[in-house]
């Protein structure tokens, strides 16, 4: 399928030219630890991306296949993962994650996205890299555009978030493939500008992280992406761990879309 008809499947995956995708996989990335109270139900979890419009809900193949038809939301399903190695059930070593869906399966599905880790640095990474080529070019023969999570991450690699590492993990997305780039955002405006320069047609989404303890000091990290020129955000904990998790998405549209400040979008949570 030629580019062309990709970038049309990007086009229903934004909000007048934006992408805000509501993560949850950290149920099998990190453990029951996250999921308190109601966070555990999915339909908690499908009834936030519903109605909260966000452009996708990110999530596993059991989620979305028991789940997704019953929700009007966007699925992108991620296709790997792997356990917690903090866990007593993780691995030990550099990450290497299962893949655990095929891309024929989450089309049947009716994923209109496909998610991918790829830990760049790992000593695995020749193995996950060669797992991301079949994934990606199956996606694209079927029009799904594919989104990958870009983490330096290994034993090798002393400085995850130093601007080397993520402009040079942006550009291997890039070369890779990848429609969406998932990264962390490190706090530093002019590295995260290095990385959507190094990323080219690739669209760079800010990775969330843990619940941040100040709403308004997460908004500002929404605020200096979005400012950076950013595609947007795929953002899971400190959306659906927070008491009122529509407002919440509410306010990083605001800033998002109608270029309000950090000040005016907070009054969605009065
Ligand atoms: P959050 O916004 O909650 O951090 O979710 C983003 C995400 O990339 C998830 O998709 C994934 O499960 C998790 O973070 C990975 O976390 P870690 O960095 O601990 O591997």
């Amino acid at each position: 399928m030629s580019y062309k008809e990709i970038e049309k499947a990007l086009k229903k995956l934004e909000t007048k030219g934006k992408s805000l995708f509501l993560a949850q996989d950290q149920g099998f990335e990190h453990g029951p630890y996250e999921l308190e109270g109601k966070t555990a139900d999915p339909d908690y979890l499908f009834h936030i991306a519903e109605k909260g419009k966000v452009d996708a809900f990110i999530c596993q193949k059991g989620l979305a296949e028991m789940y997704g038809e019953s929700y009007k939301a966007n699925i992108m399903l991620k296709v790997n993962g792997k356990v917690n190695p903090k866990s007593e059930l993780g691995p030990d070593g550099d990450p290497h994650p299962a893949v655990t869906c095929s891309v024929r399966k989450a089309v049947d599905i009716g994923a209109k996205a496909i998610g991918f880790t790829n830990f760049v640095g790992s000593q695995f990474q020749k193995q996950i890299m060669e797992e991301f080529r079949d994934i990606q070019e199956e996606a694209h023969d079927f029009g799904l555009p594919v989104a990958s999570w870009i983490y330096p991450r290994g034993k090798k690699v002393k400085t995850p978030l130093s601007r080397e590492n993520l402009a040079y993990g942006a550009r291997l997305g890039q070369e890779l493939g990848a429609d969406f780039l998932k990264m962390p955002f490190n706090g530093k405006p002019e590295d995260f500008k290095e990385q959507i320069r190094m990323a080219g047609k690739s669209k760079v989404v800010m990775s969330g992280g843990a619940k941040s303890k100040s709403t308004k000091e997460f908004l500002k990290h929404v605020e200096t992406v979005a400012n950076c020129g950013g595609q947007g955000f795929a953002i899971g904990r400190n959306i659906w761990q927070h008491e009122t998790p529509l407002a919440v998405i509410k306010a990083i549209r605001d800033i998002q879309l109608d270029q309000k400040d950090v000040y005016s979008a907070l009054k969605r949570l009065e």
